[in-house]
């Protein structure tokens, strides 16, 4: 029996366009303390080794600052550490594992895997990796690494690779899927005892050996994620094998979606707002349908302003929302309007109610004339 960490995509440099800087900062150093967790983790469940199965890096064209921090971080993991190169960091001429910043710092712990040469890892123990070393291979390459592969023994043999599996690919005709019931059967022969993908970054298990796993981003990387912030704990050998993912992601992608009607959904928008944990590590979406007034659709820009200070970045997403601001009486009642404003006003609210292209324009000048005379609002501070 052995027990070993399975992690991948850690996508080191990633940058996202909706984060300010401020917010990009902190999601880059994120992804480092991720490293000194996964150590964590490894000194706490007394893990024999680490692998980690493709996209260590982003890309291979980074700032070398992102390299040498992470070498920095994974020095102090106290068990040897195991790259895999991906899809995002193939091992071509340009890669980063052969830069003079990956080279010049890779301390004595960490080592790449290079091709599918078995390596000890420890007693009893040898990793296959099946590496990327162009964006594009032609071919399955995990398919290929254990092509030959024999009944492993006495042996523990754990494949690392990346990519997509054909089972349910969304582009069935890439001639790099990995197989998956060619893979499923060397792990029936007894051939691998554990399979180790990076590619999909929600934590997922393939097929029914129980054997093959995605371990998901251990830092999530954005909203189509079903589980990630995870690294998994393997305890394997011939007769079982146990996968136990250890949650180590502090940063949240969340959408969030509202039918907007009036205050009362206001009040609930508010409530679920302050509601979120870890606001300045969550990036929110926000999308929202409906009608509101032009007193709710003031609130609603005052509860974005907020959750725009509060939280790593709080978008709208456009293409979901659909909300129409309309006045009505009451938005004019408590207004102390007079003369020239309030026919200005009379004329706007007629205007907005009819069909056409000016009806936008009125509304949007009414709601900036509630602004200017709504008490308390907008023209305070
Ligand atoms: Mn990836």
């Amino acid at each position: 029996m052995v027990r070993f960490l399975h992690t991948g995509d850690w996508q080191l440099g990633m940058t996202r366009r909706f984060l300010s800087a401020e917010a990009q900062a902190r999601f880059a150093a994120a992804r480092i303390d991720a490293l000194r967790s996964i150590g964590r983790v490894v000194a706490e469940r007394d893990a024999a080794f680490v692998v980690v199965a493709g996209d260590v890096f982003e890309s291979n064209h980074l700032d070398r600052q992102v390299v040498v921090r992470a070498l920095e971080a994974l020095a102090e993991v106290p068990v040897d550490v195991y790259l895999l190169p991906g899809n995002h960091d193939p091992l071509d001429a340009a890669s980063v594992y052969r830069s003079p910043a990956f080279t010049g710092h890779v301390p004595p712990n960490v080592a790449v895997l290079r091709d599918a040469a078995p390596v000890a890892v420890a007693p009893g123990v040898e990793l296959i990796g099946a590496p990327w070393a162009s964006k594009r291979p032609l071919e399955d390459l995990v398919g290929l690494a254990c092509a030959d592969l024999e009944s492993s023994g006495d042996m523990i043999r754990v494949l690392v690779g990346h990519g997509a599996v054909d089972r349910g690919a969304p582009d069935p005709d890439d001639p790099a899927l990995i197989g998956l019931d060619a893979l499923e059967d060397a792990v029936r022969r007894g051939c691998i005892q554990y399979v180790a993908l990076g590619d999909r970054h929600s934590c997922t298990e393939i097929g029914g050996t129980g054997r093959v796993w995605y371990a998901g981003a251990p830092e999530p990387t954005d909203f189509d994620e079903t589980d990630p912030g995870k690294v998994l704990v393997v305890d394997c050998d011939a007769g079982r094998c146990e996968v136990t993912a250890v949650q180590v992601g502090t940063w949240r992608f969340v959408r969030h979606h509202t039918d907007l009607a009036g205050s009362a959904d206001l009040d609930e928008l508010e409530a679920w707002l302050a509601g979120q944990p870890g606001k300045d590590r969550t990036v929110l979406r926000l999308s929202f349908v409906g009608t509101l007034p032009l007193r709710d659709a003031a609130r609603l820009d005052a509860l974005l302003a907020d959750a725009a200070d509060l939280f790593a970045a709080a978008g709208t997403w456009d293409n979901y929302s659909d909300l129409a601001v309309l006045p009505d009486d009451a938005d004019f009642a408590d207004l102390d309007l007079g003369g020239f404003a309030r026919d200005t006003a009379d004329e706007l609210r007629t205007l907005a109610s009819r069909a056409g292209r000016d009806a936008g324009t009125a509304r949007g000048a009414l709601a900036l004339l509630y602004r200017l005379s709504a008490p308390g609002r907008g023209n305070g501070g």
